[in-house]
């Protein structure tokens, strides 16, 4: 596969932006090579810029769960912006968003919108501190809450002890505020209650997690957290960036049952511009200015044309039958890729559910994400070379997951075993390193 003009325009990105691109998470960086520019992108298919065309399995990481440059969200974005891009004021299409985000998710009374879901995420942290009068909160490793410094907070030395920054910038002050202790292990949540009782804001969790690999929580795990912070005060908040409207309509939440008192969204909402949102139970939401204490603003929140992309886009995803779709086509594609590797004899961990999914080049299965960190990466290295030069647009990292779109077809998902199946071929056959 000739990638030269990508390579070019790589080259030149490096003297302009920062490791040459707008997100570390697209630099291609941890799989060794550079990226492939992308120039256009339509259903499941995304064609870069030498001409390569590819099976499209990141989907802007989420947004394109409609596939790509879907007629009906073009054509609600062009009559949308026919009448102005932004204003800075109210809206009736706000309104029209909230009311069905609302109906899809009745743990929430109240919603805000913003624009990233960093923002999403550092709100609702403020507005649990504030609400408990409490500064530190618990979250889990190899879950991701976006950049805000309070986020970016490693697990200190010991189990449940107070974070560590996970990056330079962020102050140790702030990086102590952060209890980090591993995805589904409710010993480890029930000590960090008992060493800092009184004092938790929060407990922070993406229900599925999609920023390790693919993790799903363990029977129970999501109910003893909800228990948990109920008996404690403090604030359970779902994390559902990636996987509301994604698992299911009502995201994680109303497949689980369970009612998070705070819950982030992202990605699908917006259906790939930028919006993002917090909702919640009246009695917190109410804090957030200009009604209460907790202040929170955005130029660009609620922003027309973003809110008439993901009305439209929510609108295809609501059409009967969905959810079945996507949930048929992942099964499909993740028991044929296990199928694949028991043939060839390569130990392989396949999970995934709605449209969202991750594999592990492991014998065992991965709960959380020290046993993801303990995966072959060298092998899943070797694979996401083997697919891309074939024409699959894996996520170019071992601890991201993939994401599947309405428009992938039964012969994508064909063709994606076929590649998948001479990859396996070509990375078991080579010795490792
Ligand atoms: P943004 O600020 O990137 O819109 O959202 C942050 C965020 C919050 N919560 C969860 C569960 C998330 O997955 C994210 C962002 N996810 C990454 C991909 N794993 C975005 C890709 C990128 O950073 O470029």
């Amino acid at each position: 596969m000739d990638r030269m003009r990508s390579k070019t325009l790589y080259e030149r990105s490096l003297t302009l932006m920062p490791g040459g691109v707008n997100s570390p998470a697209r630099s291609f960086k941890s799989v060794e090579t550079f990226p492939s520019f992308i120039e256009r992108a339509y259903g499941s298919r995304l064609w870069d810029v030498d001409g390569n065309e590819y099976i499209d399995y990141v989907g802007s990481w989420g947004p394109a769960i409609v596939g790509h440059a879907h007629e009906k969200v073009v054509a609600a974005i062009h009559e949308a912006a026919m009448k102005g891009i932004s204003f800075g004021a109210a809206t009736e299409g706000e309104n029209k968003f909230a009311e069905l985000v609302l109906s899809a998710f009745p743990a929430m009374d109240r919603i805000r919108l913003v624009s990233t879901g960093t923002e999403a995420c550092m709100t609702a942290l403020r507005l649990a501190r504030a609400c408990t009068s409490r500064d530190k909160f618990i979250k889990f490793s190899g879950n991701y809450h976006g950049h805000s410094d309070f986020f970016l907070s490693s697990a200190g030395s010991g189990l449940a002890t107070l974070g560590i920054p996970a990056c330079k910038g962020v102050p140790k002050s702030v990086a102590e505020t952060a209890l980090t202790v591993p995805f589904n292990d409710t010993s480890a949540v029930k000590e960090a209650f008992r060493r800092n009782r009184g004092e938790i804001a929060a407990v922070f969790v993406e229900p599925f997690v999609g920023n390790a690999g693919f993790i799903r929580p363990g029977e129970g795990f999501l109910e003893t957290l909800r228990e948990i912070c109920s008996e404690e005060g403090s604030l359970l908040v779902f994390d559902e960036v990636i996987t509301g409207f994604r698992v299911a309509w009502g995201g994680a939440q109303a497949m689980l049952g369970i009612e998070p008192d705070l819950t982030t969204l992202g990605k699908v909402i917006g259906g790939g511009l930028p919006l993002a949102a917090l909702g919640g139970k009246l009695e917190f939401m109410n804090h957030l200015a200009p009604i209460g204490q907790v202040y929170q603003a955005g130029t660009l929140s609620g922003n027309p044309l973003a809110v008439a992309c993901g009305l439209r886009t929510l609108s295809i995803l609501a059409e009967e039958g969905s959810y079945d779709s996507l949930s048929r086509n992942m099964k499909r594609l993740i028991q044929g890729i296990q199928k694949l590797a028991l043939a060839h004899k390569l130990p392989l961990q396949v999970d995934g559910e709605g449209g969202l999914f991750g594999l592990f080049f492991s014998n065992t299965p991965v709960h959380c994400f020290e046993q993801a960190k303990a995966c072959d990466q060298n092998r899943f290295l070797r694979f996401f070379h083997a697919v891309l030069k074939r024409g699959l647009y894996w996520a170019p990292s071992a601890f991201e997951a993939g994401f599947l779109s309405l428009a992938h077809s039964d012969n994508d998902i064909l063709e994606t075993l076929r590649i998948v199946d001479a990859a396996f071929q070509e990375i078991k056959a080579e010795a490792i390193l």
